[in-house]
């Protein structure tokens, strides 16, 4: 299949973010995306072309405009008061305050994000609009007629919801994608999200209703982030009810128990018929991944691609996480070209 890659990525380059307690390096780096594109080349995985610009329309139909308004200008807002160093947040509207957007840029920093490990630099922007119009551009390629495409973007998107950021995610890519394809076609789309950690943006984007069906396998929040979301009762509300799925799982999970629920979901988008199924592709439940606390083996990204492939289904895969930056581009590409292989 052909990969989707724009270069200006590298434009968001976090230097620190808040974890346990220490400022310390961002995970969510220029050099996974570039381990990605390498093993991409070196595995002749398809062609590599550059994004297409598709303009805001598609992403507000996801994201609220003034939420985007702010990614815009957030930078340039922060710096004046600031100076050059990462914006990032210090406090959150929670439980008792208000909901009014403040006009202090440190006020809208927490009113527009979800945690403190999410900063936004000079060139974030950028590169976020580089990879949605990088999905989009994958997502054109399969509505031509290809079998399935790559999205090989960063940062992340599956956290990023509506109006907020979080979880190294600004604008929630794979959404853009399904709604832009629900606007063409009128098809209904599943989604199915195998990164380590809850797709609560995704999830929360489509949660009431029934033309997207969302399901996601992670670390249980009791135990993981995003601690605030994902649990296995969420099944959707009203319109949506019955078409959210999530598949909470406890840290040490290994690839068998792993794999049942990742069938389990497969099996639910066979009945679901979908016309397209769109792959949060994260590979940071592998067992080297720093962050996360799941035990899949290299190997197991190759079962992985062989059984989204037996769907039978157009495909656009997603980048999402994956910090194991040595392995990022071998599980990556393993399930691509492994679901290339099985479908001839
Ligand atoms: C983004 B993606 C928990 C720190 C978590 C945020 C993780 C975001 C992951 N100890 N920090 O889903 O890979
Ligand atoms: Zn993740």
């Amino acid at each position: 299949m052909d990969t989707v890659y724009s270069e200006n990525h590298i434009r968001h380059a976090g230097r620190v973010e808040l974890y346990g307690g220490r400022l310390v390096p961002c995970f969510e780096k220029p050099e996974r995306a570039r381990l990605v594109v390498e093993q991409v080349r070196s595995r002749s995985l398809g062609d590599i072309i550059s994004p297409q610009s598709h303009g805001l329309e598609p992403l507000l139909r996801v994201h609220s405009g003034p939420y985007l308004e702010f990614l815009q200008t957030a930078w340039s807002d922060w710096c004046a008061v600031h100076g050059d160093t990462d914006a990032l947040p210090i406090n959150w509207p929670v439980r008792s305050f208000s909901q009014r957007v403040p006009d202090s840029i440190d006020g809208r920093m927490g009113f527009y994000s979800m945690d403190a490990g999410t900063p936004i630099t000079e060139g974030t922007w950028e590169a976020v609009k580089g990879g949605a119009d990088a999905t989009l551009t994958a997502l054109d390629r399969v509505q031509s007629g290809r079998a399935a495409a790559f999205a090989l973007v960063r940062p992340p998107g599956h956290h990023a919801a509506r109006d907020f950021c979080g979880g190294y995610c600004y604008v929630n890519n794979a959404a853009v994608a399904v709604q832009s394809f629900i606007d063409q076609t009128g098809e209904r789309v599943a989604i199915l999200d195998v990164d380590y950690h809850h797709g609560n943006g995704t999830q929360s984007i489509f949660y009431d209703r029934s033309d997207v069906f969302f399901q996601s396998v992670h670390g249980d929040p009791n135990q993981e982030f995003p601690y605030f979301l994902g649990f296995a009762d969420e099944c959707g509300s009203g319109e949506g009810d019955g078409f959210n799925r999530n598949f909470p799982l406890p840290w040490g999970t290994t690839a068998e128990r792993w794999f049942e629920a990742v069938d389990e979901a497969l099996r639910r988008i066979n009945e679901y018929k979908p016309g397209l199924v769109v792959v949060s592709l994260g590979v940071d439940a592998y067992k080297g991944d720093p962050i996360s606390h799941f035990l899949l083996e290299s190997a197991d990204y190759i079962r992985l691609g062989e059984r989204i492939a037996g769907l039978g289904l157009p495909a656009l895969f997603v980048l999402e996480g994956g910090y194991a930056v040595d392995e990022i581009g071998i599980n990556v590409v393993n399930t691509l070209g492994a679901f290339d292989a099985a479908c001839g």
